[in-house]
């Protein structure tokens, strides 16, 4: 290779480099809008926390131990050098991807984000960077996530991954002995512990082809916001399509820094946990993920369940402010999706059959949430929750209305309009399981 050959691929892999977080923070709102677009349309999706916790499944030594990988190495919990050797009794022989993405599709939802690796590291696809994965530690022996990201697919399902940066397995790292949501990292492996992650991610693109990325244990105090930046420019650079949550940088605490073009934070998407913001924030995606019980891993004693109505009343709730629903299962270690869980969804699905065009694609009501529900709103259509039958019978609606009908049915409502307001008398509701719908048309 002559001297200035050589020199000008130098020039250009270096013009290359220096560029590629410029391209992909240089995207017109066009751009980010029609990347967005198939998210923010789907409204509601399922997570999946699955992996070696299934198996203590919150006992540990006749003990009760958190859940979840989330704080189960923790100090008093379960020691790491017990909770590996865990990975040679995982056998989730009951494991069908094709039901599981069933369920999914049942329930009316559009996307599922699976752990590929939490907290513990434990990986559920296989991965060359090391050997504690499903393929190589268990006696099951092969990937979990490629068959279900097929099934997905087949059902319309976006498949999506979760990946935890905090890693308590990862050589690089060691466990705060007092903060167990807190790992210390040696300075001089850090480099290696992100290649180990860049290797992994992109061998979870290869295999299985997530179209989110959601990213949690950024707090560590190592992880920067320049690391996240970093990340999510090999990220989007490898699949350009690819939604990335504020996780992946320091954006949790900046929903307001996201996707107003200033591109503050790093991510497309702020993600309350276990919460349901009291407004949205205009022009900003987010996504809040919840459990149906207590814990996001299976846990056996966990008995507190949310009832299907709570369920549907958040995802209605969210909708009305312009977010996702995240709905969590914590499948068991044979690989079942549990009974209370799977009845909830059926319920979630039965209620979305008939109400699903209040939810899909809907935008933030522009209206404040009423005591007796909430709404929201596509185009000329107005949707109006009914949570609870207002004691007068009647509701008022900000908007002139041409009419009212009670979503999936022909029960017309009556109607007076004065002014800018519609004050709709209500028939008989059953709002006793699930919220009616009362859709009203307002003119072109
Ligand atoms: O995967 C599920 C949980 O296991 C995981 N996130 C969901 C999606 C999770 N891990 N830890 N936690 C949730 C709770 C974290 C709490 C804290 Fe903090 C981390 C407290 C202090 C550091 C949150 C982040 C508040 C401050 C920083």
């Amino acid at each position: 290779m002559t001297k200035a050959f050589s020199s000008a691929i130098l020039f250009a892999a270096t013009l290359a480099l220096c560029l590629s977080p410029l391209v992909v923070r240089a995207a017109s709102p066009e751009e980010h809008d029609a990347r967005m677009a198939w998210w923010r349309d789907a409204r509601f999706g399922m997570f999946i926390h699955w992996g070696l916790y299934a198996i203590p499944a919150g006992e540990w030594n006749g003990k009760p131990v958190p859940g979840i990988g989330e704080w189960i190495l923790a100090k008093g919990n379960i020691p790491l050098a017990d909770y590996v050797p865990l990975a040679k009794q995982f056998n989730p022989t009951g494991y069908d991807p094709q039901e599981w993405a069933q369920i999914a599709a049942d329930a009316g939802i559009k996307y599922v984000v699976i752990t590929s690796k939490h907290h513990d590291g434990f990986c559920l696809f296989d991965t060359a960077a090391t050997d504690w994965d499903v393929v190589d530690a268990t006696p099951y022996g092969k990937d979990l996530l490629a068959p279900l990201a097929a099934a997905c697919r087949a059902r319309g399902i976006h498949f999506c991954t979760y990946y935890s940066i905090m890693d308590w397995h990862h050589p690089s790292q060691r466990i705060d002995s007092e903060k167990h949501h807190n790992t210390h990292i040696d300075p001089a492996r850090k480099p290696e512990y992100i290649a180990y992650m860049k290797q992994q991610l992109r061998e979870l693109l290869d295999s299985c082809d997530p179209d989110v990325l959601w990213f949690d244990g950024e707090w560590v105090e190592w992880w920067t916001e320049a690391d996240g930046k970093d990340l999510y420019a090999y990220l989007r650079d490898l699949k350009p399509s690819l939604i990335i949550n504020n996780r992946v940088g320091k954006g949790r605490k900046g929903m307001e820094g996201l996707n107003r073009g200033d591109q503050e934070y790093a991510g497309d998407f702020g993600t309350p946990e276990q919460q349901i913001p009291e407004t949205g924030i205009p022009g900003v995606d987010w996504e809040s993920c919840m459990t149906m019980n207590d814990t996001w891993g299976f846990k056996k004693n966990d008995h507190n369940w949310k009832s299907s109505k709570m369920l549907i009343e958040q995802l209605i709730d969210t909708s009305s402010k312009g977010g996702n629903y995240l709905l969590n299962v914590g499948p068991t270690a044979e690989g079942r999706i549990p009974a209370p869980s799977v009845e909830r969804l059926a319920a979630l699905g039965r209620w979305m059959r008939v109400n699903g065009e209040a939810i899909y694609g809907s935008a933030a009501s522009p209206i404040a949430s009423p005591d007796w529900g909430r709404f929201t709103a596509k185009r000329e259509r107005l949707y109006a929750h009914v949570f609870e039958t207002p004691a007068s019978g009647q509701l008022v609606v900000p908007c002139a209305a041409e009419n009212a009908v009670v979503l999936g049915s022909d029960v017309e409502v009556t109607i007076a309009v004065e002014d800018a307001q519609t004050k709709a008398t209500l028939p008989e509701l059953d709002t006793q399981d699930a919220p009616t719908v009362l859709l009203f048309q307002t003119a072109q």
